[in-house]
């Protein structure tokens, strides 16, 4: 790779990529055990890598201030790097953690994925980096173990307490599918998802309002999921059926009792989205993906005038149904819509914004992607 060359002065020893993702449904629900149904972008991040072996990690970001970013692989420090180093960093600090024998590397990335936008960007620079190093330092992990890897760095390097949604959908999502996850155990199946076919569109609305994970609120939301499965003496929310959840509700403080009745109709809307496209019904989705964004809206509360704007604006403009996806507070959201609409579901959502004044939005078609790979 040319650019790898001119910052380090020598050809990569690979390349390889790892994709962002759109979550069709299933929000909030992977730090409760729960199910989620993303679909991996064509949108990655692309390492070119070679080892060192002098125990330097160099990286690289062709999106960056142009300087190369140099540290120790043996002395990782999260309270050290900054900015996107920490998640290529956090990668080989986590592997390191886990007694695997990564060594210095330099590191050359050039992502298109969204920042900021709940596109899963920090996944996609974590996870092109996992799967490097697994091939380089053969450590012969799997996907997953990979997936947990990436988490890790992002739990305990970088400070967010996300769950591994999105790891896993960067690193096991297939082309032409959506990834259906238990992600208690990690059971995953590929479930075909065939929008040409059915003359659908998936089109994805970057509010351009950016979000940050770190900032407490993702955290406090997490934490009061988990007062709540305490309260009920349940091992996680994904414990509570349906049915059971207005008996649960009342035994909870008023504050908990959306964040649960989110949790529980959220794991609802998976399974019945999963039996719909299982049925070959995926403009049945529509109207899932709408009651999953009023659930975000009004009980879990991770929405904001932006993303309410988007996907009202799409589904009176004949979207078969949208939603935010992603942590929230900003970012994106997705609209499913006739592929004969689609220029008029776009055209829509941008006047209304301009009318609004906010940000011009970044709209987008998401074609269902693979997951990690080697390029070269
Ligand atoms: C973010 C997190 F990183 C995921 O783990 C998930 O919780 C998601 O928000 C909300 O569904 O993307």
């Amino acid at each position: 790779m040319t650019d790898f060359q001119s910052v380090f002065g020598a050809a990569p020893e690979g390349v390889w990529a790892a994709p962002g993702r759109v979550n069709l449904i299933g929000e909030h629900t992977d730090y409760n055990d729960g199910f989620v149904l993303p679909v991996a972008l064509p949108h990655s991040a692309v390492a070119a890598v070679r080892r060192r072996d002098d125990g330097l990690l160099r990286l690289y970001s062709a999106q960056g201030d142009g300087l190369v970013t140099e540290l120790k692989a043996a002395e990782l420090d999260p309270a050290a790097v900054t900015g996107w180093a920490r998640y290529p960093a956090g990668v080989v600090w986590a592997l390191r953690e886990a007694g695997h024998p990564v060594g210095g590397l330099d590191v050359h990335i050039d992502s298109d994925v969204p920042t900021g936008a709940g596109l899963s960007s920090s996944a996609a620079l974590e996870c092109v980096l996992a799967a490097a190093c697994n091939e380089l330092y053969g450590l012969g992990l799997t996907p997953a173990e990979l997936a947990l890897t990436a988490q890790r760095a992002e739990n305990d390097f970088v400070g967010v307490p996300c769950g591994v949604m999105d790891q896993m959908a960067s690193m096991c999502c297939a082309e032409g599918g959506a990834l259906f996850l238990d992600t208690r155990d990690l059971a995953q199946r590929q479930v075909p998802l065939d929008l040409a076919g059915a003359g659908l569109r998936l089109l994805v609305v970057d509010t351009r309002v950016k979000h940050d994970l770190g900032d407490g609120a993702y955290a406090g939301l997490r934490a009061g999921c988990e007062r709540a499965a305490a309260l009920l003496d349940l091992p996680a929310l994904r414990d509570l059926p349906p049915a059971a959840l207005d008996g649960a509700l009342v035994q909870l403080p008023a504050e908990l009792r959306p964040l649960v009745r989110h949790v529980v109709t959220e794991n609802a809307r998976v399974e019945q989205a999963v039996a719909l496209l299982d049925a070959g019904d995926l403009a049945g989705l529509g109207p899932v993906l709408t009651a999953g964004h009023a659930s975000l809206r009004d009980d879990y509360r991770v929405s904001c005038p932006e993303t309410d704007l988007a996907v009202a604006t799409a589904v009176a403009a004949g979207a078969l149904g949208a939603r935010m996806t992603g942590g929230g507070f900003g970012g994106s959201v997705l609209a499913l819509v006739a592929a004969a609409r689609l220029e008029q579901v776009a055209a829509a959502v941008l006047d209304a914004f301009a009318e609004a004044g906010h940000t011009t939005p970044r709209v987008f078609p998401a074609v269902p992607s693979a997951g990690a790979r080697r390029l070269s």
